[in-house]
């Protein structure tokens, strides 16, 4: 037996967090995706770019789907992704593009629907009887709201659906197809944009809260600034110079969407999975999810009044 020290009156509940990780573990962590924006701006070649090469160690395939094609409904497409014994679950949802119909009024419908409808799912579920251990979470957790690089600002729908996604997701803009931009235009839109979404007051995600620490505050500012990031797509291997990188080759030249100096595909990942994976995790419970919650329960709390005062009403008459 190895003799293990420890001080007299250790009585070792700081083991909890390895208890905690422990489990954590086990169970894996879920994280859903939604990509909204105009057709064509590059979303499903964004989607099977962001993972594509975790997507490549954990299933052997490198693109999620065919971006050649429209997308023509919902798609949900799940992975498993393992990086040191973590064990990541991502669902990434893709949307059909907006604002090619001749009526785009109410284009946001199904979306804002998509979107309750997990809300309502976790609900039920979280109020049977006989309540599931741990309830599958299908709750979108970060909208990747893609903009047109025109250079100009929102068009009118940006700023109709913006104003009803923001309302019930964590929303992080981003500019697609940036490299249609040059490094001076994209610095002006992007101060276009950041001015049109405080003129909007839309709440983008990262919030603030007071339990924030200086360092995560900083972080959070840094953030802001960057938005939204300017990313280019690309899901073709391409050797320059011997080294295989991913990027788009054009005629005047060869992007690498991996390089900070030519892109902020990097920062968005980083992003994503580095450093607000959890926060966006977590906000979506506590604020969003926790504001339909209670809507529905109060909604259901004054049915139940409502229905209760009928019947007595209805006795009482019957009574008489
Ligand atoms: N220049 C440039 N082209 C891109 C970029 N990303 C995607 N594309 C191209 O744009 C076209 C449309 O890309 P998709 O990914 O299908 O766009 P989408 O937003 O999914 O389109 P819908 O499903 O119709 O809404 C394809 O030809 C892509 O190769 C980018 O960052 N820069
Ligand atoms: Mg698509």
């Amino acid at each position: 037996m190895s003799a293990t020290f420890e001080p007299r009156n250790y009585v070792g509940f700081d083991t909890i967090t390895t208890q905690i990780e422990t489990r954590l573990l086990k169970r894996g962590f879920q994280f859903n995706v939604m990509c909204v924006g105009h057709s064509g701006l590059g979303k499903t070649t964004l989607v099977n770019t962001l993972f594509a090469s975790h997507l490549a160690e954990s299933s052997g395939r490198k693109t999620i789907y065919d971006p050649i094609e429209k997308t023509p409904e919902i798609k949900i497409t799940s992975h498993t992704l393992l990086e040191n014994n973590v064990k990541l679950n991502l669902n990434i949802i893709d949307t059909p593009g907006f604002g090619d119909q001749v009526n785009n009024e109410r284009c946001w419908e199904p979306l804002v629907k998509y979107i309750k409808e997990q809300h309502s799912q976790y609900l039920r579920r979280e109020l049977t009887a006989q309540r599931e251990r741990f309830i599958q979470d299908t709750r979108v957790h970060c909208i990747l709201y893609f903009i047109q690089p025109n250079g100009l600002g929102l068009r009118p729908l940006d700023v109709q659906v913006l104003k009803r996604l923001t309302e019930i997701a964590n929303v992080v803009p981003i500019i697609a197809k940036a490299d249609s931009l040059t490094m001076e235009e994209r610095t002006k839109f992007k101060k276009v944009l950041q001015d049109e979404f405080a003129y909007h007051q839309f709440k983008m995600f990262p919030y603030d809260d007071e339990s924030l620490t200086e360092e995560e505050q900083q972080l959070n500012d840094d953030i802001r600034s960057l938005l939204p990031f300017a990313v280019v797509g690309s899901e073709k291997e391409l050797t320059v110079n011997g080294e295989t990188i991913r990027g788009r080759r054009t005629r005047w030249g060869t992007i690498n969407i991996e390089d900070i100096t030519q892109c902020e595909f990097v920062y968005l990942r980083d992003f994503l999975t580095r450093t607000h994976l959890h926060d966006l995790i977590e906000t979506t419970s506590l604020v969003h999810y926790e504001s339909y919650r209670s809507k529905q329960l109060i909604a259901l709390k004054e049915n139940a009044a409502n229905g209760a005062r009928a019947s007595t009403v209805s006795q009482t008459n019957g009574y008489r």
